[in-house]
């Protein structure tokens, strides 16, 4: 494992691959074998993370490079730093892919991640809504041409907004204004759930809200929300009250870029303001962005870097506009939509080997268990899926009585086993595979004798069964068949 093969045999990603891995571990060859390390575990297991993806050679190799030394805050063309022109083109092309890819008037790819995404977008609509309009009545360009008195009085002013944003246990995200997130700290928060029956999105509460509460901000986007959210409606709420419209598309923006959530599902016409992240359905690298349709809301985007954002990272712009040239194809298109026929064939592999669905089915590209139907705790469904070679994660589900820690569910997602080309009739071996899994799997004792919500039993026959099963599935659907094993 330690060694490199360079043949004309092998493909060039193979050879990229493994002349990197020679260079590096003349170095420390413990980082060498740590990324071969990481390779073959990845492809000996199963990987069901909703918010993961395998981003393509192409993507990964546009990171590692030069670009990465490069200092260039501000904007193209606009820079605190000189000899960033081809840092401007990276980022001017990023921008004009992302635009192409989902119909945006404008694009920022700066951000470094989907928090930092919607830091961006947060300050963009407070100096859209509270900064801009106090600096004109006091008939001032900048805040550094505030007096003192007047700067108080505008730093209260942010802290008085307030948003509302989808609750945890329903699917939302912590960076839509809950407490241990700084946009918690920052707004004055209320959060819509879902309907206790249909556990779906309750439009009527989400109106009422609004109503009560006046929020500045209305934040739509999940990360554990298995069904469409119609964001027409949501804006249709947002104008009734005032409020700007926020989406976080960062789960499913490879839906939106592969032409799967179009019309009222499509946040982009919709929305005030939108934000993803590029590397779970959208398949590209680490990192943000920020789209709008809003041109008065361009000028305050751009102020991303340095407002909350430090130095751009050109090698990941790089990485995301050759990302984004690949979800324009149509050939990404059939990719998105088979992510959702597969959650989709999952969740009914699930349920017919009794499994109850979160909502009783999904929309999207991912699956919400109730592993109470197991007699299990999220936490222990988790670990014996990952002992028998599925990687998953445990997660709330709405009105969990097992909190957020030990949870009542597991978030299953379609992304990363449909870019290895797996198919609905795969998935279903993927459900018996987790079904027989949880149900040979039991909660063990505390020491006190009570049942333990992380303890479990599960035979090893089980999970060396099973481990082969998926073993099985992934020779047939090989993660990076271009990349040589030997390299
Ligand atoms: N970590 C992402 C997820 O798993 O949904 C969101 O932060």
């Amino acid at each position: 494992m330690t060694g490199s093969v360079h043949q004309k045999n092998l493909s060039s990603e193979s050879n990229a691959f493994s002349f990197g891995l020679e260079v590096i571990g003349k170095t420390e060859p413990l980082i060498a074998e740590y990324i071969r390390g990481e390779l073959q575990n990845q492809r000996s297991q199963l990987k069901l993370i909703a918010s993961e993806n395998y981003a393509s050679p192409a993507v990964l190799l546009a990171m590692g490079n030069w670009f990465s030394d490069k200092y260039a805050e501000g904007t193209p063309g606009h820079r605190f730093y000189a000899g960033c022109d081809f840092v401007d083109k990276v980022e001017t092309l990023a921008a004009q892919n992302a635009k192409e890819l989902f119909d945006a008037k404008y694009a920022y790819v700066q951000p470094h991640s989907g928090i930092d995404a919607n830091l961006v977008a947060f300050w963009a609509l407070l100096a859209y809504r509270v900064e801009a309009p106090f600096l004109e009545t006091k008939n001032v360009k900048h805040v550094n041409d505030l007096e003192d008195e007047d700067w108080d009085f505008l730093r209260k002013a942010f802290g008085d907004q307030r948003m509302i944003g989808m609750s945890l246990d329903a699917g939302g995200h912590l960076t839509h204004g809950f407490r241990p997130n700084i946009s918690g700290k920052l707004f004055d928060q209320r959060s819509y759930g879902v309907d206790p029956k249909t556990e779906q999105l309750d439009y009527d509460s989400v109106r009422s809200l609004a109503e009560e509460f006046r929020p500045l901000i209305i934040v739509a986007g999940y990360s554990a929300y298995p069904r469409r959210v119609n964001f027409a409606k949501m804006r249709e709420i947002a104008d009734s009250v005032g409020a700007l419209l926020m989406v976080d598309m960062a789960h499913f923006s490879g839906l939106v870029a592969g032409k799967v959530f179009t019309g009222d599902y499509d946040p982009i016409p919709n929305a005030h303001i939108v934000t993803s992240t590029t590397h779970k359905s959208l398949r590209g690298p680490r990192g943000g962005i920020v789209l709008s349709n809003e041109t008065d809301l361009a000028e305050f985007i751009d102020k991303g870097c340095p407002m909350v954002l430090g130095g751009p990272l050109a090698n990941v712009m790089a990485a995301k506009a050759v990302a984004f040239s690949e979800a324009k194809t149509t050939a990404f298109q059939t990719y998105a939509q088979q992510v959702v026929d597969n959650a989709k064939a999952l969740a009914e592999g699930i349920e017919k080997r009794g499994g109850r669905l979160v909502t009783g089915g999904t929309e999207n590209h991912l699956v919400l268990v109730d592993v109470r139907s197991f007699g299990l705790t999220g936490r222990q469904a988790e670990t014996a899926l990952e002992e028998s070679g599925v990687i998953v994660n445990r997660n709330a589900i709405p009105f969990d009585p097992n909190g957020a820690w030990y949870t009542s569910g597991i978030r299953l997602g379609t992304p990363a086993l449909t870019t290895i080309g797996m198919s609905c009739d795969d998935m279903d071996e993927v459900a018996e595979i987790i079904c027989s899994v949880l149900s040979a799997t039991s909660p063990a004792s505390t020491t006190s004798g009570e049942e333990s919500k992380a303890k479990f039993m599960l035979s090893d026959n089980v999970s060396v069964d099973n481990r082969n099963r998926c073993a099985e599935l992934l020779r047939l659907n090989p993660l990076y068949p271009e990349i040589d094993s030997t390299i």
